[in-house]
C-alpha cells in the first residue's frame, strides 16, 4: 500500500540519498523507530505536519463537546446524565493534552485556536452534523468514538513523542466512550419501545456514511498520506482504517439487529473483509470546506465560548503572575 501511495502521491519522497547530513540523521532515528523529541532537529515541513495535525485534532475534540452539550440536559436518567457530563469533560481534557503537544513544537495555542474561530484551520466533518435525538449520544459514543479509535490506537506509535505518550490515555478513555455508546443503543433495543428502537436505526442511518468519511479522503485523494507514512507520523492510510473500522463494526451492528443504509454492504470470501458502497465525497468535501449542515452554529458557539471566557483567562493571568510575585 505505502509503495502504492508513494507512485500516486501528489509529491515525489525524498529519498536518503537526496537529503543532506541532518535530514538523513533525522529520518534513519524514525526507520529505527526512535521516537522524535521536541528539542531535536526536525525538517520545518515535519513540524508543520504535526502542527496541522495535531491542532485539528485538538480542534475536533473541543467542537466534538458540542453535539453532546446539546442532550446534558435532556438526558433520560440521571446515571445517563453522569454519564454523558463525564464523556464530554474527557473530550475538553483531550483536547488540553493535544493543544499542549502541540505547543511543544513551537506552536502558538492562541493564534492556532484564532484559526479555527476564523474559519482557517479544519476540524472533524463529523461534529458539522446534528444530533437529533437521545439515541444518537448512543450513535455518537459508538460509531464516532469507535472511529475515533480506530484512528488513534496507531497514534499511540507516532513518531513526535509528547503526540503518542498523548495519545495512551486519549485511548483508554476513548474504549470506555465506544462503550458507554454502544450500551445506550443496546439497551434501547432489547428494552425500549418498538419507537425507541426506531430512533436507534434512524440514528444510524444518519451517522453511517458520516462515520466513514472522518477516516479522510480515499487514498488517491489524500495529499499528505505519503510523506506522513514515510514519517511513521501515519501508521496506516486513509483506506485501510477506513476498511477496518467497518470489518469491526459490522458484528457489532448485528447483535444489535440493526442495518447501514448501505445496499452494497457484504462480506467477501475471497478479500477476508467487508465490500461497501461508494462515499459521497462531494459531500465530504463540502463540510470540510465549510459548507456541512452545522458548520456555522458550531463555529458561531466557539467564539461566543472563547469570548464569554476572556475575563476567566484574564483573572487566572492575573492570579498567576500575582503568586509569581509574592514567590519572587
Ligand atoms: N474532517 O491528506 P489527508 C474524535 C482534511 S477526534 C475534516 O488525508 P491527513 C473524538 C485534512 O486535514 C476526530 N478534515 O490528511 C471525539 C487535509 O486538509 P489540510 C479527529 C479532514 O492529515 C469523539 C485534507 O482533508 N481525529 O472524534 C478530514 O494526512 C466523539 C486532506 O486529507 C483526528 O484528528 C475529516 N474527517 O489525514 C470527540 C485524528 N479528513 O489540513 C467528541 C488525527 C481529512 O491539508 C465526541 N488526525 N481532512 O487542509 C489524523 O489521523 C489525520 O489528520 C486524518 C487526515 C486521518 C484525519
Amino acid at each position: 500500500m505505502y509503495a502504492q501511495l508513494v507512485e500516486t502521491g501528489t509529491k515525489k519522497l525524498k529519498t536518503l540519498d537526496e537529503m543532506g547530513p541532518e535530514e538523513r540523521a533525522f529520518q534513519e532515528r524514525i526507520d529505527a523507530e526512535i521516537k522524535i523529541e521536541a528539542k531535536n532537529w526536525m525538517p520545518d515541513s515535519y513540524r508543520k505536519t504535526l502542527i496541522r495535525q495535531i491542532s485539528q485534532h485538538a480542534h475536533s475534540e473541543i467542537v466534538g463537546m458540542l453535539p453532546e452539550g446539546n442532550w446534558v440536559t435532556r438526558a433520560p436518567t440521571l446515571k445517563r446524565k453522569l454519564q454523558l457530563m463525564a464523556k464530554i469533560q474527557d473530550e475538553a481534557g483531550h483536547g488540553l493534552y493535544l493543544y499542549s503537544a502541540m505547543e511543544t513544537l513551537g506552536a502558538d495555542r492562541d493564534e492556532e485556536i484564532d484559526k479555527l474561530h476564523t474559519g482557517r484551520a479544519k476540524y472533524s466533518s463529523i461534529f458539522n452534523y446534528p444530533t437529533l435525538n437521545w439515541a444518537d449520544m448512543g450513535a455518537v459514543g459508538w460509531l464516532v468514538d469507535g472511529a475515533a479509535i480506530v484512528n488513534q490506537v496507531p497514534l499511540q506509535r507516532t513518531s513526535y513523542g509528547p503526540y503518542a505518550r498523548a495519545m495512551i490515555r486519549v485511548c483508554k478513555e476513548e474504549s470506555f466512550h465506544q462503550r458507554q455508546g454502544y450500551e445506550i443503543l443496546l439497551h434501547m433495543m432489547r428494552h425500549g419501545t418498538e419507537a425507541q428502537q426506531e430512533m436507534v436505526q434512524d440514528a444510524i442511518n444518519r451517522l453511517w456514511w458520516p462515520a466513514l468519511m472522518m477516516f479522510g479522503p480515499s487514498d488517491e485523494h489524500s495529499p499528505n498520506s505519503a510523506q506522513s507514512m514515510a514519517w511513521k507520523i501515519k501508521r496506516h492510510t486513509n483506506d485501510e482504517l477506513r476498511q477496518r473500522f467497518i470489518d469491526q463494526t459490522i458484528p457489532q451492528l448485528e447483535v444489535l439487529g440493526c442495518t447501514v443504509p448501505d445496499p452494497d454492504l457484504k462480506w467477501n470470501e475471497e478479500t477476508g473483509h467487508y465490500d461497501f458502497g461508494e462515499i459521497q465525497w462531494d459531500e465530504f468535501n463540502r463540510v470540510i470546506q465549510g459548507h456541512g449542515p452545522c458548520n456555522t452554529e458550531r463555529l458561531n458557539a466557539r467564539r461566543n465560548a472563547h469570548e464569554n471566557g476572556a475575563w476567566v483567562r484574564a483573572a487566572a493571568v492575573a492570579h498567576a503572575e500575582k503568586k509569581q510575585k509574592a514567590v519572587a
